[in-house]
């Protein structure tokens, strides 16, 4: 990686968690009604974004994301206006029109599917895009994201299922972002396997892990495996091991963990930049100070637009033709 794109992958990570703790302080005064989010999760999320190709059509990636890839959505190109509006409930938000949660993005323009609020039901949906994909030719790809809670419902299985049937095998690259709990079930309770990943072994199908907290192991993971889907037409399975910084949600509290009790991805990666002389400790505070400045701003501004009225609740349901 070169200087550049080190530093390119701080800035991303410096707006992500901005604008993730914005959407958190909104969920507390009343600017919005629920957070959810991927605070802990951006040395992976934005490296996956970054070597994603978004466009609209089977010539390009499609995506089933779940509700912690906001850095993923923000790396591609998102303005992070965009998920203030969503979760200030306005009309201008371009995912749902202001009705759905944050961090439920939908954009046709880049193949991003709909989030669904169901946790794992993007499961189903993937290997259908993927097997389009397959049948129109080229190297666009399928992404699917969950955690590892959804593993333990029947949809995980029946996606791994679809996209490896012999002679259907589909690129598609399934990925579990462990953080070690459900809502407040931990791992330990709930999974009999030690690693996730190997369950890809079942279905006959390419897995791997990876250290989700660390930047340059998961580019390199994400450029490896994403070559492999594109050219093989197969699909793989990824886990990455990343950390939950603020809980489950706002119904849990939303509040910071202790100090120390979970790694933060990016003081992991400031360290490191620090230590490789491409940046100071002050610089980066000033960086961070300023940003959360531009989102307070943004919100703002947001709060000026207009508010989603009646007559377009059944808007963004279904397509119109
Ligand atoms: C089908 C379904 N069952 C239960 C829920 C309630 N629910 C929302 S998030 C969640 C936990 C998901 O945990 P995990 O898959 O590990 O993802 P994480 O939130 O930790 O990233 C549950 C059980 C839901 N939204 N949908």
């Amino acid at each position: 990686m070169d200087k550049a794109l080190k530093l390119k992958i701080l800035d991303l990570m410096i707006t992500s968690r901005c604008m993730e703790e914005r959407l958190i302080k909104m969920s507390k005064s009343a600017d919005g009604f629920f957070w959810l989010g991927g605070p802990g999760e951006e040395a992976f999320n934005i490296p996956l974004g970054l070597l994603a190709r978004p466009g609209q059509g089977l010539d390009y990636d499609y995506f089933h994301f779940h509700y912690r890839n906001g850095a993923t959505m923000l790396a591609m190109g998102m303005d992070p206006k965009d998920e203030i509006r969503q979760m200030n409930n306005r009309a201008t938000d371009p995912f749902s029109g202001g009705r759905n949660f944050c961090n439920h993005y939908a954009r046709y323009e880049w193949n991003v599917v709909p989030v669904t609020s169901t946790i794992q039901t993007q499961w189903l949906v993937a290997p259908g895009t993927a097997r389009a994909q397959k049948r129109h030719g080229g190297d666009g790809i399928t992404i699917v994201t969950c955690g590892d809670a959804g593993t333990a419902e029947g949809d995980f299985h029946i996606g791994l299922n679809w996209a490896t049937q012999p002679g259907h095998e589909s690129p598609v690259l399934f990925i579990i972002t462990n953080n070690q709990y459900g809502i407040s079930t931990p791992y330990e309770q709930v999974h009999g396997t030690r690693t996730l990943a190997s369950m890809g072994a079942g279905y006959g199908m390419e897995y791997g892990e990876v250290d989700g907290t660390d930047v340059e192991a998961s580019y390199a993971k994400l450029q490896e495996v994403m070559a492999y889907v594109r050219k093989e037409r197969k699909p793989f399975l990824l886990e990455a091991h990343v950390t939950r910084l603020y809980g489950h949600s706002s119904s849990s509290g939303a509040n910071r963990v202790p100090e120390g009790s979970e790694q933060d991805p990016i003081e992991t990666w400031l360290k490191k930049l620090i230590k490789q002389k491409l940046i100071t400790r002050e610089a980066y505070e000033e960086k961070f100070k300023a940003e959360v400045q531009r989102m307070n701003q943004l919100l703002a501004e947001v709060k000026q637009e207009p508010e989603p009225t009646g007559d377009s609740i059944y808007q963004h349901i279904f397509k119109e033709v």
